[in-house]
């Protein structure tokens, strides 16, 4: 791929691609950063040989400079997450073997530490912004672009993979199957380390040449004004978004929510995804805004595999069918496909979109994949042509507010606690964020332990969003023969 071909970011001119605060930057001006950032991160070698180049940054044009500047010199593209604890960023560092590190301002100064003691540079975004472009290399679509780090079943998070042919095939297939155009002006408030953010918002909305407003985070207040406005026509969310924006309904007067849902209703657009969307909510956002909510399903190895037709029925409950160019299917237990309607089975997916490994882990890579199918461990049914997810093999993944966790990797971090003796942690159905984090806790003998003081002695230690919500104090866990926790019996308990 040349760089007049390089097509992530298409070049649109003088037309506006991002908004960022109170600036707008064109095509244009956004290409030539990247260019000189790209050119920056060569200090005078033709190629970064996919070199591990790390970045801090929320949404801003310096996170589009970062992210396209590494994937333009032929690095390995590694958006963190700036919620996360730094405790939490040591695994990814390591085990990605960073040797670069982007981050402004405050978040350089909390990463300082960190990176001096696994001896990564620490740099801004104007240290290395070249004034003058040097020659920029031609990167092979089979390259690998982008590791973004997914919690699974296991402890530690692991390092998904992608090439630039991956994230090609992941953006096109939305911009065809979502009807993306360059009028098209989209809000991004979601966090820019995951697919939803990168790939459905970010990267469709700059191939496409349309627009992107970014925000830092989910700024109800501002983000409607916008809405009342007509700023945008488009609007992609998890269903937490679309539950927060209900409950905001009901704290402001009804004029207002009116002025909002009413921009909402002008749009040609809105989606849900990353988790499941009920049916109630889906019900509810149709009744306040007219709006048929789009649902559809992705994965951080896939991005996105299955989606509701933009132009024919948007079935509440469904993700609907596989997307141009993602092959779909059921698996049963002796891992073979399910041919009929109504059967459930486990999702296994094929195409270009199919992220390539986890980093430096064969052994899970090779886990993942059956027959060349990568299995998704969810579980879903086919009835009348479109899919519907019924759930995950496993209980050790909650999914709050979008967000995939691992039951394991919070256990860990509360075994640390000097009072807990075993602990398990379960997702429970919580309509604010589809499952809430609660932990069921065994004492050491003797020892108190008070839920305020659990989560203010869990700061620090852990992203916020994964400290649990509640906890239950309980005499001894429910274990198997093996000596397995039961955690079916921990939800029935409730
Ligand atoms: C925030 N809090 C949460 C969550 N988010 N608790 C549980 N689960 C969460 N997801 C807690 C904070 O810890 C804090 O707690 C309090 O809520 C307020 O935090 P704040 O950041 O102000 O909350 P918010 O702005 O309202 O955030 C809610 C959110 C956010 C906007 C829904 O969670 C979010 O951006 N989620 C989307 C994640 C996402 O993009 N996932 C896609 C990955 P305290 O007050 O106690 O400190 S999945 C994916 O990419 C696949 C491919 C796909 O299919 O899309
Ligand atoms: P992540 O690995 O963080 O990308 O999260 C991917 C997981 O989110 C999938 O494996 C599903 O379990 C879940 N997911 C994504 N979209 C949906 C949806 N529309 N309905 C139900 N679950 C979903």
């Amino acid at each position: 791929m040349s760089r007049d071909s390089f097509p992530f970011l298409t070049n649109n001119n003088s037309k506006t691609a991002l908004v960022d605060g109170d600036r707008d930057y064109s095509f244009e001006e956004v290409n030539g950063l990247i260019d000189r950032f790209a050119s920056g991160l060569l200090r005078g070698s033709s190629d970064l040989n996919e070199e591990r180049i790390a970045f801090f940054i929320p949404a801003s044009v310096d996170y589009v400079t970062a992210m396209h500047g590494v994937w333009r010199a032929g690095g390995i593209a590694i958006p963190l997450n700036v919620a996360s604890a730094v405790a939490e960023l040591d695994h990814c560092l390591t085990s990605a073997s960073v040797t670069r590190m982007i981050a402004n301002g405050n978040y350089q100064d909390s990463l300082k530490d960190l990176c001096q003691r696994l001896n990564i540079e620490l740099m801004s975004v104007e240290d290395v912004l070249q004034d003058k472009v040097s020659p920029l290399p031609v990167i092979a679509e089979e390259r690998r672009a982008m590791m973004l780090f997914t919690s699974g079943t296991t402890n530690k998070p692991k390092g998904v993979v992608s090439t630039h042919k991956t994230i090609q095939a992941q953006v096109t297939t939305l911009i065809d199957a979502w009807c993306w155009t360059q009028d098209d002006v989209i809000p991004l408030f979601l966090p820019v380390h995951h697919i939803h953010g990168i790939i459905n918002i970010l990267s469709c909305s700059l191939w496409s040449g349309a627009t992107v407003h970014l925000f830092s985070k989910f700024d109800i207040p501002k983000i409607s004004a916008e809405i009342i406005a007509d700023t945008y026509n488009v609007f992609m969310a998890v269903p937490t978004i679309y539950v927060k924006l209900i409950q905001y309904f009901d704290s402001i007067d009804q004029d207002q929510v009116q002025k909002i849902c009413g921009g909402f209703a002008r749009m040609r657009l809105n989606i849900s995804g990353s988790a499941a969307c009920p049916v109630k909510l889906f019900n509810q956002w149709q009744s306040l805004t007219g709006q048929v909510l789009l649902e559809r399903y992705g994965m951080t190895e896939i991005g996105m595999g299955i989606s509701n037709p933009y132009s024919d029925e948007r079935r509440a409950g469904f993700v609907g069918q596989a997307l141009p160019g993602v092959k779909i299917a059921l698996f049963d237990e002796q891992n073979e496909i399910i041919n009929e309607e109504d059967v459930a089975g486990e999702i296994r997916v094929q195409g270009d979109n199919v992220f390539l490994e986890y980093w430096n882990n064969e052994k899970a890579t090779t886990e993942s994949f059956k027959n060349g199918w990568f299995c998704t461990g969810d579980v879903a049914v086919l009835e009348r042509g479109y899919y519907r997810i019924m759930g995950r093999s496993s209980v050790d993944i909650i999914k709050s507010g979008g967000y995939k966790l691992s039951a394991l990797e919070i256990e860990g971090v509360l075994l640390m606690h000097d009072a807990i003796a075993e602990v398990a942690v379960i997702g429970v159905e919580d309509e604010t964020w589809g499952e809430a984090v609660t932990a069921f806790i065994g004492l050491n003998p003797g020892a108190t332990l008070e839920f305020d003081e659990l989560r203010t002695w869990c700061d620090g230690k852990m992203s916020s969003y994964k400290i649990p919500k509640s906890i239950k104090l309980i005499d001894a866990l429910p274990r198997n023969a093996m000596g397995k926790v039961t955690k079916p019996t921990l939800k029935a308990m409730l």
